[in-house]
């Protein structure tokens, strides 16, 4: 196998033998034969829109595809066999052809022949470097389209950049900057992406408003959701509701507590440990059953594989997969499990700052600007991750001078969430926009400070200090990229498939750069 798409890859160079993430070369091989199959599906639904034909089957294939290989997705690989029997079927109802081995063992060593370092000995590291930087993006995109698509919201044009974008990358002999000019297509059209997502998730859930958050157990039975998805929230919600059982949101899902119409529920009580890569020891102690949607899935361990469901493209080989959203096995087990035995003395933090709400208060902020009470703003956001290092970002929110403030999204908070920044002038310093699809937040909010300031983006008081661990954070670079702006510090290390040259134009384009020490970096942000 060899792998490289996500930051904890062995080695910072590739996972070969067995993924850091515990994904076995089989499926591996398997992930990649899927991938090459969506390629061949792209390239005859561009023929069969250009023809003028709906391509609805191929259309949700590829995005589904590329979503369940995502990492810390999908490490079944019978399920992902299945997934590619079924693209044969799709390629073939449009023209195509794929002929596919008969067994597992055909079907690993055909997924073999079309990985990475296939391309790798003729195409060169750079250009097999930026087709991946392409192929992640897409990857990215491709699991916010699912999210919006859950909450029946989806765009046309979405689904035909996808096949564009998938087809192109079969083109033999692409040229560097052809490459390039597609990477940030696809932060474009991964704009758009989050924007569909965002009114799918405020126009069925309301506007985030800010909200606190217990941090600490309740009394009684319990069940844990993690994940991006809110439909899975709300079902699990209404699926609970008098049954006695408290519902705790874990990881991506803490932002769901500030949503109307998630709020609403009395047994949607808190939020339970941290980020994912917690989970084993985490999961293992909560008292009550747990349901994974999305990313990021780790091994389950053995006390507690009995006790934790899957859904929606989320699979772990022999952990019981609910594939029709009706949780009765969860809550079952929730009931069987001990739940919690004390309440504890309540303790929170704050969520809920979406645009509309941060807008709400824009006129305080741009006086606090102005007036020089808040110098300066930090974006200190993207996943969270297990290799060391991560420390950094907790260091640099600490070192967050106290006239500044610090907007944050995604797992990667939960390493300084549970600090007190306090406020200024009522305003918090520490501002929870939501999960890393709430980047367009971010983005909303930073382009109506320009429009207030009469400036650029890249001129406002504002630096972005991002961690990235897998490809969504990766699609969202790409969006900021996009629209163009500039001096990004990334971290804890830089991508493996950025090799020296994709990173050169980088520089020189975005003058983006790797995270230094918090000190050093600090005084570049504050231009001191
Ligand atoms: Fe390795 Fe990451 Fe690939 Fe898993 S997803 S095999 S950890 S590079
Ligand atoms: Fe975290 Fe997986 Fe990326 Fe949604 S939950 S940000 S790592």
């Amino acid at each position: 196998m060899f792998c490289y798409q996500c930051e904890q890859t062995s080695q910072s160079t590739g996972c070969t033998a067995f993924g850091v993430c515990g994904k076995d070369p089989e499926t591996a091989a398997l992930q990649d034969l899927l991938i090459e199959l969506c390629k061949q599906i792209s390239v005859k639904a561009l023929e069969a829109r250009a023809a003028g034909k709906t391509t609805r089957d191929a259309d949700l294939y590829v995005m589904e595809g590329l979503f369940t290989t995502v990492t810390n997705v999908n490490f079944d690989p019978k399920d992902i066999a299945g997934i590619i029997s079924r693209g044969a079927q799709v390629l073939k109802d449009l023209g195509g052809e794929f002929e596919l081995a008969g067994d597992m063992d055909g079907l690993i060593s055909q997924g073999e022949k079309v990985g990475i370092e296939s391309r790798m000995n003729t195409l060169g590291e750079d250009v097999t470097g930026l087709q991946e930087l392409i192929i992640y993006g897409l990857k990215g995109t491709a699991a916010y389209a699912d999210h919006a698509f859950v909450l029946e919201k989806e765009d046309d044009s979405v689904f035909a950049f996808f096949h564009e974008a998938m087809a192109f990358l079969l083109n033999p002999a692409p040229t560097v900057d052809e490459l390039v000019a597609l990477t940030l297509k696809v932060g474009e059209v991964n704009l758009t992406v989050m924007a569909l997502l965002d009114s799918a998730n405020t126009g069925t859930y309301g506007h985030p408003v800010p909200t606190p958050v217990r941090i600490t157990p309740v009394k009684g039975k319990a069940i844990l959701i993690s994940g991006h998805d809110l439909k899975d929230l709300d079902l699990l919600l209404k699926q609970t509701e008098g049954k006695g059982i408290n519902i705790y949101t874990h990881g991506e899902m803490l932002p769901c507590h500030g949503y109307p119409e998630l709020k609403k529920y009395k047994h949607l009580v808190g939020n339970y440990g941290g980020a994912w890569q917690d989970q084993r020891a985490e999961f293992e102690a909560f008292p009550g059953s747990i349901l994974m949607t999305t990313n990021c899935i780790q091994k389950p361990k053995e006390n507690y594989k009995a006790r934790i469901f899957t859904c929606g493209l989320v699979q772990w080989p022999g952990v019981q997969h609910i594939d029709n959203g009706d949780y009765t096995p969860v809550i079952e087990a929730a009931l069987e499990a001990d739940g919690f035995a004390e309440t504890e003395e309540e303790k929170t933090i704050l969520t809920g700052f979406g645009h509309n709400a941060v807008l709400g208060v824009a006129p305080q902020i741009i006086d606090a600007v102005k007036s020089g009470d808040l110098k300066h703003f930090f974006l200190v956001g993207g996943c969270d991750g297990a290799k060391p290092g991560r420390n950094y970002y907790t260091e640099f929110a600490e070192a967050v001078p106290d006239d500044c403030a610090i907007l944050t999204l995604a797992c990667g908070k939960f390493r300084f969430n549970k600090l007190d920044f306090g406020d200024i002038g009522g305003i918090p310093r520490l501002i929870d926009m939501g999960q890393c699809n709430d980047a367009y937040s971010a983005i909303q909010v930073a382009v109506a400070l320009a429009g207030a300031f009469e400036c650029d983006v890249n001129d406002l008081p504002l630096s972005m200090i991002l961690s990235w661990y897998e490809q969504k954070a990766i699609c969202i670079l790409l969006s900021l990229l996009h629209l163009g702006i500039k001096d990004i510090k990334v971290g804890p290390t830089l991508p493996a498939f950025i090799t020296p040259t994709v990173l050169q134009v980088l520089v020189d384009n975005f003058n983006i750069a790797p995270v230094t020490t918090v000190e050093e970096d600090m005084k570049q942000c504050l231009g001191a």
